[in-house]
């Protein structure tokens, strides 16, 4: 018998990713997708186009009755939980939402699996996060964080996940689950939405090789973050699964750069180098050759607090999990500009 799969957020990033994988390992997979939803919705023939092998279950995050009924009904062996809200700037935004359905979202899930007497015999996976940590000096941003670092997260975001951290450690310590948590850093690639700084700056530079855009306007240049390819952090979160026994794990590249290095290599796809000039807000980035602006500064993307830096220790799911990435920086930003210079064309 095929196992069965639960991922909620299926269609974001993650979940296009994991479904993928764990169709090519054999699953039978479900996705819960936002409640409502009618057969011919836009987002629903999306999902249903690009992965015809995932059974759609309508639900919402915030809805403890649609998610018990879709938990009973499928009574899945592997729960994956990585729907959120995951916009960092977003969630300063709209602060109580992202508690309901970034922190309380996740009680709800594991309330789903507890009321349907399957805590025994369902595994559940958290999407928890690097924003945990914060990057404050004090948390020895130089050496990486690991699995025992202190938290201090800077955004309602990186609250609200620290709360579905921590229920779910509550959740495997009170009744037993096999409920692991995966703090991943930044995790980029095709799939990510443009609303991500990554993605932005692989699309516009695309967009501006093709005469489609003048330029891309950015906010802090200068943090830093560990950023690696989504489709390796996948492997990740199933190997946590298929562990005796469950446990958090951090997957990282333990390496960090800054916004600044990103364009500099993105730009560098299609020839052209990066000149900068200024300072502060008035700073730009122009194309050494032509003296073009093709980098401004917008404070409107500025944040109310920042996490500066942001660098994993990925060592415990090395050794334990045998977890390995293939794709390196300059690889991760090639992929992702060479995707949107045919996706823009
Ligand atoms: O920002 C700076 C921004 O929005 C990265 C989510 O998946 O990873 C992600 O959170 C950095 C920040 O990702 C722009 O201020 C500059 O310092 O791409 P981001 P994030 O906030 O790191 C973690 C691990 C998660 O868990 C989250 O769900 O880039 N930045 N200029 C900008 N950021 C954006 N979005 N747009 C800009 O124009």
């Amino acid at each position: 018998m095929a196992k069965k799969a639960l991922i909620t957020g299926i269609a974001g990033q993650d979940g296009g990713h994991l479904a993928k994988l764990l169709h090519e390992k054999g699953y039978e997979v479900y996705g819960v997708i936002r409640g409502q939803l009618e057969a011919s919705h836009p987002r629903y023939v999306a999902v249903k186009e690009e992965m015809p092998y995932v059974n759609l279950v309508m639900a919402d995050l915030t809805d403890l009755s649609a998610l018990t009924r879709a938990v009973q009904e499928i009574k899945p062996d592997e729960v994956y939980n990585l729907a959120a809200i995951s916009h960092v700037g977003y969630s300063f935004r709209d602060p109580i939402l992202t508690a309901d359905v970034t922190g309380k979202g996740v009680l709800n899930v594991l309330e789903a699996i507890r009321l349907s007497g399957l805590e025994k015999t369902t595994r559940f996976y958290q999407a928890s996060t690097s924003e945990m940590f914060g990057g404050l000096d004090y948390n020895r941003p130089d050496k990486g964080y690991d699995e025992d670092a202190l938290f201090h997260p800077r955004s309602p975001y990186g609250v609200a996940k620290l709360y579905g951290h921590w229920i779910t450690k509550n959740y495997r310590e009170s009744y037993g689950m096999h409920a692991s948590c995966g703090i991943l850093f930044n995790h980029e690639g095709e799939r990510r939405g443009p609303e991500f700084v990554t993605r932005k700056i692989s699309k516009s530079v695309a967009r501006i090789k093709l005469g489609l855009q003048e330029c891309i306007e950015l906010g802090n240049l200068d943090s830093k973050r560990d950023w690696g390819y989504a489709g390796d952090y996948v492997e990740g979160m199933w190997r946590m699964l298929q562990q005796d026994e469950p446990g958090d794990y951090v997957l990282a590249t333990g390496e960090t750069h800054t916004i600044r290095e990103f364009c500099e290599i993105a730009f560098r796809e299609i020839g052209i180098e990066i000149e900068w000039q200024g300072e502060g807000p008035g700073e730009i980035g122009l194309d050494k050759a032509s003296g073009k602006t093709l980098i401004k500064i917008n404070p409107d993307f500025f944040r109310p607090a920042e996490v500066d830096i942001l660098l994993g220790d990925p060592t415990k799911a090395e050794t334990a999990l045998g977890w390995e990435r293939k794709v390196d920086f300059p690889g991760l930003v090639k992929l992702m500009v060479e995707h949107d210079l045919k996706a823009e064309a």
